[in-house]
């Protein structure tokens, strides 16, 4: 099985495939009902060619309210263990410590956390694992971030928090981190748009950029397109541009279209 290091050594864009196991997530939640059937979605997506699955249960679309431990452990565990040796890299998307360690042995690798790392415990937990983790920059909390939207330069202040957070991880003994400009959390619409024009300003960190603009409410808003799942055409122009700003990996939902939009965007890029 690759592992995240062995992928991130390929000279292409990785592509990761959103798993949502929630009633409730913003553009699919409620499709995938037991988990059997998300085991066998995960499964399309790997056909589809995703290198990483990021399988969550709990919605962090705007306004959300949180779930249980005991719920968001009922909902992910059972599908990372179907997952386990199919041969993709697995990512728990979760910030609560006792989900990702569950998740972890049952077979995940990568944690990723929209708190990047605020629970002390989950980055004891990334370090004593030597788990790579997704550090996302989201102020506030989901049921909150829409009220933080204010910046004076989007891109100066999400960089700022990135190095940070990441330095800390490190210096805690986490082994490698990738950074998310975390496009839609508790951003505007132009805010996005800046940190995905400016992208390279984040992958000049030094750490692979994780770019997550799939189906989100600012590709609905500029497209007219108002269901989330008929996105996909604005969604890639979106991938596509964050590939030619310096993206390692893209969070999408449509996996097939995906593929193909990074292998052109990367034909371009290494012409
Ligand atoms: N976006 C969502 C959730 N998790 N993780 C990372 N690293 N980057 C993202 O951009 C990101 C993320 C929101 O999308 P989705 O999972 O489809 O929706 P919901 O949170 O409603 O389940």
């Amino acid at each position: 099985m690759a592992n995240l290091e062995e992928l991130l050594e390929q000279d292409r864009t990785l592509v990761m495939g959103v798993v949502n196991v929630t009633p409730d997530s913003f553009s699919d939640g409620g499709r995938l009902a037991s988990s059997t059937e998300a085991v066998e979605y995960a499964q399309k997506l790997a056909a589809d060619g995703a290198d990483i699955l990021d399988i969550g249960g709990e919605s962090s679309r705007p306004g959300a309210e949180p779930v249980s431990e005991d719920e968001e452990l009922a909902r992910v565990v059972p599908v990372v263990e179907g997952l386990r040796g199919s041969g993709v890299c697995l990512s728990i998307d979760t910030y609560k410590p006792a989900v990702a360690r569950a998740c972890l042995d049952a077979g995940a690798e990568i944690i990723n956390d929209i708190t990047a790392l605020a629970e002390t415990e989950m980055r004891d937990l990334a370090a004593e694992r030597g788990a790579p983790v997704v550090l996302l920059h989201m102020p506030g909390t989901p049921e909150t971030m829409q009220d933080h939207a204010a910046y004076f330069d989007v891109v100066k202040e999400v960089r700022l928090y990135l190095a940070k957070r990441a330095e800390e991880a490190l210096f805690a003994g986490v082994r490698r981190v990738i950074v998310d400009p975390g496009l839609g959390f508790g951003k505007l619409a132009e805010h996005n748009w800046q940190l995905l024009r400016r992208l390279s300003h984040l992958s000049a960190l030094g750490y692979p950029v994780l770019s997550g603009p799939s189906r989100k409410s600012f590709i609905g808003e500029v497209t007219g397109v108002e269901d989330p799942s008929h996105r996909v055409y604005g969604s890639m122009a979106a991938v596509a541009l964050s590939v030619a700003n310096g993206a390692r990996i893209v969070r999408v939902h449509d996996v097939a279209a995906a593929k193909q939009t990074v292998a052109v965007a990367d034909a371009i890029r290494l012409a």
